[in-house]
């Protein structure tokens, strides 16, 4: 397959104005009837061919305006059917048959649970019908469903329901018409058994929209936490960027086949079920906080991404990063802005730091693809939004909203590049973000070095900052980077006066890094003070700064930034575990850094912090963080140094846990609100510590709560820690959880995911067994991710065992899955990504488990783009 490039960008030469499809659904296959107003645009030169993208399709009639084309006037390819010659303004008819029941890559129109329904994005409208498959291409559609009725009483599509009536043979239909041009990305069909759960929300200015929630019949008690968060993202989007709904119904359907989250169709979102679903008893408070955000995501496209979209998919982060950091800012205001900013950088630099110093870096505007699916990256989405969120803090919150009100202003109903957003910022707040522009082109994590120097005699402070290209990307070009930095005196944070500024104010500062290196001069410093830098994460950099053990607990203790206070502990940590792992190479005896202990001490104890701050803080970096400091991965030793230092915290504050563990007992049935999420955090760290002693009396606490909870939360964390455990109190906790669940596909993923991801050194021999457990199903994509996904991807320590024995287990289930769903596959294959990072023997492991995919016949290019790129 041949790459696509991101400058052979051509505008089409044909557009389509309006759109009729109409599906007559069926046991067996489905027929699609479609009319394309179709013009030739004013500087295509006459003559020039139509060639339109279809897959998987059996043409049955082409017409133009109503007459047969003979068979000289058009070429079916695999992929395309070409037009010669058919004119400036034509209407072209074509009907296809298709079959949904056998569709397992889930892209396009395909059967879950015996419903039918869509996944269009990237590419799968051409799957059901003969189209310009592009997002360049806007069109009115209007579009006529039919099925049984017995069987599909409920017919939906985008826009509104403008008719609705009997067929002969026990069938019916509805018509549905979008009022707004659309790409056909945006395009969304369901027809099924299902129920709604509804609601309405009132706009400001006054309009009633009706907001319908649809679900299998036994989950129709599990909606109202998804419509909820709709409500309160509608009303957010309004209060915060003046943008209102435009429809007078909003739909959400939740399926249990989906390969992504969720996806924005235009009024008719298709959810995972997994983002929708939620009940006390099988829901986390995690998973009550996944769903606020992506039906916020969701909703949020409503503007970014649909009012105005993508010109081309190398775009994807105008819409993606744009809408990811509009979903953070509303989980910030809902929630706790520093847990969520603790939790957005985690994931950033644990899978995006990761990706951009593999062989699937990329730019958060790609330059080139093979398979676009595989460009829903998280550095087109985590990246791309921390490149939005840098916008916004050079700007401030209002300059930003002015750049937001033109950008809407100028491009309603457009197709646009990342630059014409950059230019919105620009214009409206007469700056210049050239420079800024490279971070569009940029690859790799950028390096800020910092270096501080303290003159006694002129009370001064010079901050030197100096920007580093990342690791074996010489000549990158420099970047304009906004570092927030505060000054930490000797009696707390100090009030800031640059040397060039009349009066001290505030305690944190935006610099603007633009150049190779540059200095920044702060009077009055009364004494050598400690620099916070690269407060909030101001920038998607690694900071490489001096710094002294004693210096990071003070920024740990005193620090008025709530995120930077979380990062000096970590970054504690990281010390500590990393020489703890040289330790264990060197076969020298262990014992847990003593400062580190009561830094841990002090947290626990700390009254200002709430208990999913202590909670974060006193979670021990993960074992990938640590395996990336590294030169080469040190899989075994890395893993046995956190065991260590998890249980020799455990031992020196067995106390103070267990004093928390029993302050923090629930009072009263589950509740989904701030102070009861803190209240489960801590509790829940806790009894993981404890458990982790391994004394009966510690297991017995998490055995009592599994028990005793009346909550998904607790008995998830109660099971995880017995999980880790092992022994018959984890093989009866986990019978007793498969009992009751087993009928409950997103509560049985846990089951499958939490016993991948742990530590218990049999974990591979019960991935193994479990992979070919009845439950398990490779071709329900989340089951899938919940076993295989989970292992390869989070389960460093048994997935890179040295034996090859779990990179073989990943390898064979790619090329089962392959055949059948290459997304999926192609996510999965990603686990082999890093294989670079490792020791020789694992390597060679790797590398040939690499070489015997790329080796198979008939390979998806899903799976060959990321296989190839990874040995090349
Ligand atoms: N549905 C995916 C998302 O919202 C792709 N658009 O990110
Ligand atoms: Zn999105």
């Amino acid at each position: 397959p041949q790459p696509i490039f991101r400058k052979d960008y051509r505008r089409p030469d044909y557009t389509i104005e309006r759109v009729d499809l109409r599906f007559e659904l069926g046991e067996n296959f489905t027929t699609v009837h479609a009319s394309l107003a179709v013009r030739r645009m004013h500087d295509t030169p006459a003559g020039a061919p139509l060639v339109l993208d279809g897959e998987n399709l059996v043409l049955k009639r082409v017409a133009i305006d109503g007459r047969e084309l003979p068979a000289d006037h058009y070429i079916v390819g695999p992929t395309s059917l070409t037009i010669a010659d058919p004119g400036a303004a034509f209407t072209l008819t074509t009907v296809v048959e298709i079959r949904p029941q056998d569709n397992l890559e889930l892209s396009g129109l395909y059967r879950s649970s015996g419903n039918f329904c869509t996944q269009c994005e990237a590419e799968g409208f051409r799957r059901i019908t003969y189209f310009l498959d592009r997002p360049d291409v806007m069109a009115r559609y209007s579009v006529v469903v039919e099925a049984d009725r017995a069987r599909y009483p409920v017919l939906l599509a985008n826009g509104n329901r403008v008719e609705t009536g009997e067929l002969d043979g026990g069938r019916h239909f509805a018509r549905w018409d979008d009022p707004f041009p659309k790409p056909c990305y945006l395009f969304a069909l369901v027809a099924g058994d299902l129920r709604c759960h509804d609601g309405e929300f009132v706009t400001r200015s006054d309009r009633t929209v009706r907001l319908e929630i649809w679900v299998e019949p036994d989950n129709i008690d599990r909606c109202a936490h998804a419509l909820r968060s709709l409500q309160a993202a509608m009303r957010w989007d309004e209060d915060t960027f003046g943008r209102e709904y435009d429809l007078d119904i909003y739909m959400i359907v939740a399926v249990s086949d989906f390969n992504m989250g969720a996806m924005e169709n235009k009024g008719l979102n298709i959810f995972n079920a997994k983002y929708v679903l939620a009940r006390p008893d099988t829901a986390t408070d995690d998973d009550y906080d996944g769903i606020e955000s992506v039906i916020a995501h969701e909703y949020f496209h409503n503007w970014t991404g649909n009012r105005v979209t993508c010109r081309d998919w190398f775009q994807l982060t105008l819409k993606e990063g744009l809408t990811v950091f509009r979903d953070r800012l509303f989980s910030a205001d809902m929630g706790s802005p520093a847990v969520a900013r603790i939790g957005d950088v985690l994931g950033l630099r644990t899978n995006q730091f990761a990706e951009d110093s593999g062989p699937m870096a990329h730019p958060i505007r790609p330059e080139s693809y093979i398979e676009m699916n595989n460009f829903y990256t998280t550095t087109v989405y985590e990246k791309g939004a921390e490149v939005i969120g840098m916008m916004r803090t050079l700007l401030g919150a209002a300059g930003f909203r002015r750049g937001m009100d033109l950008y809407f202003e100028r491009h309603d109903g457009q197709a646009v590049t990342c630059d014409d957003f950059r230019a919105a910022l620009a214009d409206a707040n007469g700056v210049d973000l050239e420079q800024f522009g490279r971070w569009y082109s940029q690859v790799g994590t950028p390096v800020v070095r910092a270096r501080g120097d303290y003159d006694a005699a002129a009370r001064a402070y010079t901050l030197t900052l100096e920007q580093a290209p990342p690791r074996g990307r010489d000549g990158a070009e420099l970047l304009h980077i906004p570092v927030a930095v505060g000054l930490l005196g000797p009696d707390g944070p100090l009030a800031l006066k640059l040397s060039e500024e009349t009066a001290a104010s505030g305690d944190t500062r935006v610099l603007e890094l633009r150049e190779r290196s540059q200095s920044f001069r702060f009077a009055d410093v009364p004494a050598a003070p400690v620099a916070s830098l690269l407060r909030g994460f101001s920038a998607p950099v690694e900071l490489a700064v001096e710094r002294s053990d004693a210096d990071l607990a003070r920024l740990m203790a005193a620090d008025p930034d709530e995120f930077s206070r979380w990062d000096a502990g970590q970054e504690l940590a990281r010390r500590v575990l990393l020489r703890l792992a040289g330790d264990v190479e060197a076969g020298r005896e262990l014992a847990l850094d003593r400062e580190f202990v009561a830094a841990c001490a002090r947290i626990l104890g700390d009254e200002r912090l709430d208990g999913s701050l202590k909670a974060l803080a006193l979670t021990l970096p993960n074992e990938r963080l640590l395996g990336q400091q590294q030169q080469v991965v040190a899989v075994d030793a890395l893993h046995a140094a956190r065991q260590f230092a998890v249980q020799a915290l455990a031992r020196a504050l067995r106390e103070p846990l267990l004093a928390v563990y029993r302050a923090t007992a629930p009072t009263g049935p589950y509740r989904i609100e701030r102070a009861e999420v803190d209240r489960r955090k801590l509790r829940n760290l806790a009894l993981g510590y404890l458990v982790a002693l391994g004394e009966p009396d510690q297991v017995r606490l998490a055995v009592e709560q599994f028990e005793l909870s009346d909550n998904m939360t607790d008995s998830e964390a109660a099971l995880a820690f017995l999980i880790d455990h092992g022994g018959p109190e984890r093989d009866s906790a986990l019978a007793r959880f498969h009992a009751r669940w087993h009928k409950d596909p997103l509560v049985l993923d846990k089951w499958f995911a939490l016993q991948a991801v742990s530590t218990h050194p049999d974990t591979l021999d019960r991935v193994l067994a479990l992979a070919d457990h009845p439950d398990f199903n490779l071709l329900n994509p989340n089951r899938a991710r919940s076993l295989l996904g989970a292992f390869g991807l989070r389960n460093q320590h048994q997935f890179h065992r040295e034996d090859g024995r779990g990179h073989a287990l990943v390898a064979d289930k790619v090329l089962a899955l392959d055949p059948h769903n290459p997304q999926v596959a192609a996510r999965l294959v990603a686990a082999f990504n890093p294989w670079r990072r490792f020791d020789a023997a694992r390597q060679q492991s790797m590398r040939a488990q690499l070489e015997r995919i790329a080796a198979q016949p008939g390979l998806s290019k899903s799976v060959r783009e990321i296989v190839d790129r990874a040995l090349a």
